[in-house]
């Protein structure tokens, strides 16, 4: 299979989320077939859904993969197990470690586990500075540019860590 550029979107709000999202990061250098591109700062976010909740730490990392989107899915969901993340999970509730696959290449993709451009990443402030600190030229599969959603979307207190 082609190298696949995919960007991933790291988060958590638990148990020290900013050693969370360094291993995290330490982890996707290991998975097979894939090389990890670059790495985002790390920023602290507000919580987006209940707000008694932590705040979070959130970054995007850039890979290729030689691997199916299914089987990213499926080493992801790996870290993010090896990292104590209940799959009991409460929708938008608290998590050590969440993986979202943003893009994957210009792919869409709506199957059962994956949806693919990430379903809330054009409103995220913590998803869309990240990114736009790897490719601020990017341009999503439907040929929204990166560079316009940022002028909608406020930073929402964002901060660089
Ligand atoms: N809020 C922020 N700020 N960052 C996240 O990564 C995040 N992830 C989630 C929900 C619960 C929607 N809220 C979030 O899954």
């Amino acid at each position: 299979m082609a190298n696949t550029l995919v960007y991933i979107g790291l988060g958590a709000n638990l148990a020290q989320p900013v050693q969370q999202l360094e291993r995290a990061v330490v982890a996707l250098q290991s998975i097979k077939d894939t090389e990890l591109v670059q790495v985002s700062s790390f920023y602290g976010s507000k919580p987006m859904g209940p707000q008694d909740q932590p705040d979070y730490v959130n970054a995007v990392a850039a890979l290729t993969t030689r691997l199916s989107a299914d089987d990213l899915l499926t080493e992801l969901q790996q870290i993010e197990l090896e990292q104590g993340r209940q799959r009991k999970d409460e929708r938008w509730g608290p998590r050590t470690l969440d993986l979202d696959i943003l893009l994957f290449g210009d792919e869409v993709i709506q199957t059962e586990p994956l949806t693919v451009p990430h379903y809330g990443m054009k409103v995220r402030e913590f998803v869309l500075y990240p990114l736009a600190e790897l490719d601020l030229n990017l341009v999503l599969p439907d040929g929204t540019k990166l560079s316009e959603l940022l002028t909608t979307v406020p930073l929402n207190g964002l901060s660089r860590l």
